[in-house]
């Protein structure tokens, strides 16, 4: 049966920054981490069209290349009024420099062509946990929202500062990172791996 063991050293297998904190307070104190960048794993190119098909090949490529039990986050934002779009395009909307403003400002001008009135949103996210020998588990979660324009607050990253959870007023980007990870999709994700996995 897989498990998470507490003291295992698990590989957060992201190389961004801003998903290491929030994956690292839903694990808590019962495992050791290590990130990617820190073992300097190389990243690989995201060839899956799903959420948990690109979560399940970071993981897998993490743990073969680690020897070790790794973790990885696939996730991303989806507008309903552009078909669903960034969707798995979301860090790519960044474009090299993964600048987010230009992404949410890019958000703003379809939405703008396309002369939607409807900012309907949610975020998912997709963790995978994989053995160095091979299995592998993937579970997704998903919160919903309404886009605003200009982006609001400095917290979070990528697209939190235009995006309010459907449960309050704030954006994910004025939020306290604690408020944002009790109900964020990540959380969500994590529930069901925990239940998975670890209870
Ligand atoms: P790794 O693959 O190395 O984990 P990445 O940034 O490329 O890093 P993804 O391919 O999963 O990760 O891209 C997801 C993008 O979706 C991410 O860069 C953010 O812009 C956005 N995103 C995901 N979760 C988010 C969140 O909680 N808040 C804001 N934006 C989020």
């Amino acid at each position: 049966m897989l498990r998470l063991i507490n003291g295992m050293t698990l590989v957060i297998a992201t190389h961004n920054p801003g998903k290491v904190p929030e994956i690292a307070a839903l694990l808590g104190e019962n495992y050791r981490f290590v990130t990617a960048g820190e073992l300097n794993l190389p990243e690989p190119d995201e060839t899956e069209a799903t959420f948990t098909g690109n979560a399940m090949l970071k993981a897998r490529h993490a743990a073969a290349l680690s020897s070790e039990v790794a973790i990885a986050d696939d996730s991303g934002m989806s507008v309903a009024a552009l078909d669903g779009a960034p969707g798995v395009f979301s860090a790519r909307w960044a474009g090299p420099a993964k600048d987010f403003s230009i992404a949410m400002k890019k958000v703003e001008t379809r939405l703008e062509e396309v002369g939607a009135t409807d900012r309907s949103a949610w975020f998912t996210s997709a963790l995978a946990v994989a053995w160095p020998d091979g299995p592998c588990v993937v579970v997704e979660g998903r919160v919903d929202g309404t886009l605003t324009f200009p982006p609001r607050g400095d917290r979070g990253f990528g697209y939190d500062p235009i995006f309010v959870p459907e449960t309050g007023e704030l954006t994910f980007g004025e939020m306290e990172p604690a408020a944002k990870d009790a109900i964020s999709h990540r959380a969500r994700a994590f529930a069901r791996l925990r239940a998975a996995l670890i209870d």
